[in-house]
């Protein structure tokens, strides 16, 4: 658990920096044709290397999931030579458009990485799940929350005996955040809204959904979230910060009130889609305070910012919505 020791000294001007290489991968560096990649998990394994698991396009325009091994999580990336996690149609029909967005939350009890997972069909997008110890081999669930539901983790614990998923299904009220549970990782039930889009003008308005898995701190679950703001000529997709109680995560805490990082760079605004920066991972430092922030820019390629647990909290105690409603 990540302890916020110092309040300040942070700056709450530039919460993440983006670093100057990026993009630090992209479809010239794979290792077959591909159209993008983009939307990567991210984790760091025993070895200390950092894995993405990148969403990648193909150019058939439907998406899978391929690893990228990294020692410095900067460059030298080792990509598998084929698809690590390709879509599996026969066994699994709700993939028959591909598979996209994964989320990895490692799971010590069981002492595997659980993938939550985008799959694509005729339905729209659903959340499927898989579990894994290496990468190398998976142990698929299929869809564990049925369309239209997308953006979703695992929390890495279980919570009053439950394991809990954040996720993001479109119902008619809209697209907000909510948080589901499971005895078995099978079952699940008990869903609430945790966290909604808000209206209007707002930069969150329209849609929102989680990004990286929360991170567990001593005030509660850090959660970087994209707002989805649609404008005349497109959709704007930005970062903003959310605290949710540790032990009960229906709380929210904290919610920021502006957004913390948005598209500006030329490869965030322009690509594939253009003005999107979309995070699925992040690995802590050894200090216990460095995020690296891996996001998909412009639904093109892989870019990395870097940021400070105690400075996000810090700038959370003074702009957010503490106390009032966390609706708009
Ligand atoms: C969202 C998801 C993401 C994508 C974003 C922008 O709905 O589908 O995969 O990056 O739109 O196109």
């Amino acid at each position: 658990m990540i302890e916020p020791t110092r309040l300040g000294g942070c700056t709450d001007v530039a919460l993440f920096t983006r670093y100057a290489a990026n993009p630090i991968l992209s479809r010239a560096d794979w290792p077959y044709p591909v159209n993008s990649v983009f939307n990567a998990a991210a984790v760091q394994l025993p070895d200390g290397d950092t894995l993405l698991l990148c969403r990648v396009e193909d150019r058939t325009g439907l998406s899978h999931l391929c690893s990228a091994r990294s020692a410095n999580g900067v460059d030298g990336w080792r990509i598998d030579p084929q698809p690590t996690l390709p879509a599996s149609p026969h066994d699994f029909p709700e993939e028959i458009w591909g598979i996209e967005d994964p989320r990895i939350t490692y799971l010590p009890e069981l002492e595997q990485y659980a993938i939550a997972y985008t799959s694509f069909a005729r339905g729209g997008p659903g959340v499927s799940l898989a579990l894994t110890r290496d990468f190398r081999s998976f142990e698929r669930f299929g869809v564990i929350m049925p369309p239209e539901d997308k953006d979703a983790a695992l929390l890495p614990r279980r919570i009053n005996g439950y394991w809990a998923m954040i996720h993001r299904p479109m119902t008619t009220l809209g697209a907000h955040m909510w948080i589901s549970y499971s005895p078995d990782l099978r079952h699940w039930g008990n869903h609430k809204i945790i966290l909604e889009a808000r209206r209007g003008g707002w930069w969150d308005a329209n849609k929102i959904g989680l990004c990286s898995p929360p991170i567990e701190t001593s005030k509660g679950w850090l959660t970087i979230y994209h707002g989805v703001r649609q404008t005349a000529s497109g959709c704007l997709y930005r970062l903003g910060l959310a605290l949710f109680d540790l032990e009960n995560p229906e709380v929210c805490l904290q919610r920021g009130d502006s957004w913390i990082f948005g598209p500006e760079a030329p490869y965030e605004r322009s690509g594939d889609v253009h003005d999107v920066v979309f995070p699925c991972g992040q690995t802590i430092g050894p200090e216990g305070d460095t995020i690296h922030l891996y996001y998909g820019a412009a639904d093109s390629c892989i870019a990395l910012a870097t940021g400070s647990t105690r400075c996000l909290l810090a700038w959370l105690d003074a702009h957010s919505e503490t106390r009032k409603s966390h609706k708009a």
